[in-house]
């Protein structure tokens, strides 16, 4: 498999943003220390979502960092991206690593233990579990409670990514847990400087112990 390090997991939101801008802000987000990317597209074509993706995959390899695709495995396998992840009502992650291969990371979003074990017995790589907060991102979401976060944790034994509303200044919630990394979207694109936004996430991630 691709290895991966989900510590600081950017995923993108490229919603009333310029192009320009957009890959600017993924560009300072990789130099400010994210560790993985994800491209979240809910509303573009899928001529119009690969062209963006190849755009984003050229800043990505430059770091070094594997390219995460949302939803669409068509799309990561068209264009060579490092893998794919998948919600409940995407491609279960069983057809997803078949399509994928063993080579490429497949992760997941789970929210109970039932879906975070089912996600792992399938071939999932990592999981994504929330939203821990409430979250201004447009997502079709519930709630998870930090006490679920925590048995998802102990349930599976693939790196496990808390995800929603977090920011440096609230992810003290999560001291204790056994998290592999945090997501985050809205802490780094709608901040002023995405490399800057990066480096305080990290620090607050260092003094939570993650
Ligand atoms: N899944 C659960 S919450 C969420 C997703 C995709 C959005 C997280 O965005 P933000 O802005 O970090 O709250
Ligand atoms: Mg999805």
């Amino acid at each position: 498999m691709i290895p991966f390090n989900s510590h600081l997991y950017f995923i993108t939101d490229s919603t009333n943003q310029e192009e320009n801008a957009f890959l600017a802000r993924i560009e300072e987000a990789l130099s400010g220390g994210a560790t993985l990317i994800q491209l979240r597209e809910k509303e573009k074509t899928t001529r119009e979502y690969i062209s963006l993706a190849e755009k984003v995959h050229t800043l990505t390899k430059r770091h070094g960092i594997p390219l995460i695709i949302d939803d669409r495995v068509d799309v990561a396998m068209a264009m060579d991206a490092e893998g794919v992840h998948v919600g409940q009502t995407d491609m279960p992650v069983s057809l997803a690593r078949k399509l994928m291969g063993e080579n490429k990371i497949v992760g997941a979003t789970a929210k109970t233990v039932d879906q975070a074990k089912e996600a792992f017995g399938q071939g999932a790589d990592y999981l994504g579990v929330g939203a821990i907060y409430p979250t201004t991102t447009k997502v079709k979401t519930v709630l998870t409670s930090v006490d679920t976060l925590r048995e998802i944790c102990h349930a599976v034994p693939i790196p496990v990514n808390a995800i929603g509303g977090l920011n440096k200044d609230n992810i003290h919630v999560l001291k204790g847990v056994p998290i592999s990394g945090i997501c985050v979207v809205s802490a780094i694109m709608k901040a002023e400087n995405g490399e800057t936004a990066a480096k305080e996430i990290v620090k607050s991630m260092k003094e939570l112990g993650v």
